[in-house]
């Protein structure tokens, strides 16, 4: 490609809106440009970028026995009524009227759309498995898009949609594409995680991220230094044994007693103003779950984790009461409340179960109790892993030390179960004749995510470093002088050579001086740089820079094409 005829807009400044690495080089860079909040151009470079990353994605979707296809990006809201998803969701579906009053969305995701398909066409067991994806654009309506790509509105998405006959084949369905991931994300060059993860909203009983660690990463994700374990820290497991019966007798239950605490709230304050330590306080978390009201309890030192609450309650939703609820459920405002004397439902994360003698809200305006024990004070109803895991906590796995790390999610892989084969009756004759739902799993991988995520982890001061994998061009080749014919024609036999190699070669043959060439060439992210210039020339040689390396070498020309070949390979080796 000429860059003189090509469309790669390069900016020096950094654009004030973008907050993150990845948005402000893909902007200077050239490769997107906004059209309006969370809705992106792809310019030409950027289009090379993401047009490289699907190929990857279709080889090895394909190689895991996939079916491609492309579902439609506008879905009528029956279907959405159909799995009773369509009051679920709020503003972030778009919604919209055709010309005939009909309802309709634009796809955030295609559950309803390919069950609809496969129910009308998928009836017996010899038709399974089957795996069918596409590579299409979503649109959900975020509140706030944000980060360039890695939170937009409109984006390409990679989904893909297992049926089985049976647990068994739905088993071996998910794990092909557990694979298949971990094929893509290391061709694309990522350093990355697959982490246990919570199936959220979408229900289905299991589910993986693929997380690509990046300390600008929006979620938070835990993992061990031994084993292979690796989890969100919304899901991350804490590990609990009983400890041992304390035989030391000052586990002796001391009769309640009511301290005046004017206006102390907040565990620091209760904490100091008691002169205790948090490990001796329960915190009475009130919230409204489905409809009914429940108290949570937790040690003071932990922090409760609401998606493990929702699961342990085996509800879509639950929410912190807001302070007029824990009034009229405590008689107290917020700050005072207390397990004893309330008429709830109580659960409580297992580290309360072996706490004696501790400290709870009185139920009553500034007001505590101290000696307060379970049994005699009050019952929990249920107990569970209920507290978001701390540094502190030992793997659950195998009990050695963990670390917390940020990634950003790239791929998310689901069980989903016969969530969408019930609701939608989507059935299929066993080899018995008996009916049955089809057993689903659904696989999704944001594709401008990844290109921006791979930004975020491989960037210097000059701009980006591509993996070559996924890299718009994999040479740039730059003619200094472009008035020196033996400069011009030099670099012109290279660009030849190479481009009928098949090779991915930009020719910057824009009469501007080399400064200007040198930094569009590190800001794009090129990973082999080759740069012809009078000086060199007198002695035969060009020069060869690698991107993600500090130091270039000097080779002869005559040799130009063979070694710069031999280099863009010894890079995709090196993509291990
Ligand atoms: C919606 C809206 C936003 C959504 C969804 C539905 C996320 C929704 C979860 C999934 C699950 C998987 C197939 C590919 C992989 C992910 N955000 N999800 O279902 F209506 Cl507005 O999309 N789908």
């Amino acid at each position: 490609m000429r860059y003189s005829k090509f469309f790669l807009p390069t900016h020096r400044e950094v654009p004030s809106e973008a907050e993150i690495i990845s948005h402000q080089l893909m902007l200077r860079a050239g490769l997107i440009r906004k059209l309006t909040s969370g809705i992106y151009n792809y310019l030409p470079a950027g289009l090379r970028s993401i047009r490289k990353v699907e190929k990857i994605v279709r080889e090895e979707m394909n190689r895991a026995g996939a079916i491609e296809l492309l579902m439609p990006a506008v879905q009528p809201a029956e279907l959405w009524q159909e799995s009773g998803r369509w009051e679920y969701y709020g503003r972030e579906l778009l919604r919209f009227k055709d010309r005939h009053n009909h309802d309709a969305c634009l796809g955030p995701t295609h559950e309803e759309v390919i069950t609809d398909l496969v129910r009308k066409e998928i009836h017996s067991y010899k038709q399974l498995p089957i795996n069918l994806y596409q590579i299409q654009t979503k649109f959900r309506d975020e509140i706030r898009p944000r980060f360039g790509m890695m939170r937009c509105r409109e984006f390409i998405m990679k989904d893909a949609y297992s049926f089985d006959a049976d647990e068994k084949g739905a088993e071996k369905s998910y794990e092909l594409m557990y694979e298949a991931y971990n094929n893509i994300f290391r061709r694309c060059g990522l350093e990355f995680r697959a982490v246990e993860a919570d199936t959220g909203s979408i229900g289905g009983s299991f589910s993986h991220e693929f997380m690509v660690l990046a300390k600008t990463g929006e979620d938070q994700i835990i993992n061990c230094s031994k084993c292979d374990y690796a989890a969100n820290l919304e899901k991350a497991e804490v590990k609990w044994e009983p400890s041992e019966p304390d035989t030391s007798g000052d586990d002796k239950m001391e009769p309640i007693e009511k301290v005046e605490t004017p206006n102390i709230k907040t565990v620091e304050e209760v904490t100091a103003f008691l002169s205790i330590s948090p490990e001796q306080l329960v915190k009475t978390l009130i919230f409204r779950s489905n409809g009914d009201v429940i108290a949570a309890l937790v040690r003071g030192d932990h922090e409760i984790n609401e998606i493990k609450l929702k699961n342990l309650l085996g509800t879509e939703q639950v929410e912190l009461a807001d302070s007029e609820l824990v009034t009229e459920i405590t008689g107290a405002p917020m700050g005072f409340a207390g397990p004893s004397g309330l008429k709830l439902k109580i659960v409580a994360d297992h580290a309360v179960k072996e706490m004696k003698n501790f400290v709870t809200g009185g139920n009553k305006q500034d007001l505590h109790l101290r000696n307060v024990n379970m049994e005699r004070d009050f019952q929990v109803d249920l107990f569970g892993d209920l507290r978001t895991i701390t540094p502190s906590d030992a793997c659950p796995r195998c009990g050695n030390g963990i670390s917390f790390g940020r990634g950003i999610e790239v791929g998310h892989i689901f069980k989903l179960g016969t969530k969408y084969s019930e609701t939608m009756d989507a059935l299929f004759l066993d080899q018995q004749g008996a009916e049955k739902p089809i057993i689903m799993g659904c696989y999704g991988i944001g594709v401008g995510r990844t290109v921006a995520a791979a930004i975020e982890q491989n960037h210097d001061d000059e701009g980006i470093i591509f993996p070559i994998p996924i890299a718009p061009f994999e040479v740039v080749i730059l003619p200094l002088q472009m008035h020196e014919t033996e400069v011009l024609e030099a670099a012109e036999k290279i660009y030849e050579e190479l481009s009928e190699e098949g090779l991915d070669v930009l020719i910057d043959d824009r009469d501007m001086r080399a400064g200007i060439k040198f930094k569009d060439a590190d800001l794009i992210g090129t990973p082999i740089r080759v740069t012809l210039g009078t000086r060199n020339l007198k002695t035969g040689q060009v020069e060869m820079k690698i991107r993600a390396e500090s130091e270039s070498l000097l080779i002869p020309l005559q040799d130009a094409s063979r070694v710069i070949k031999e280099k863009v390979k010894e890079l995709y080796d090196s993509i291990k």
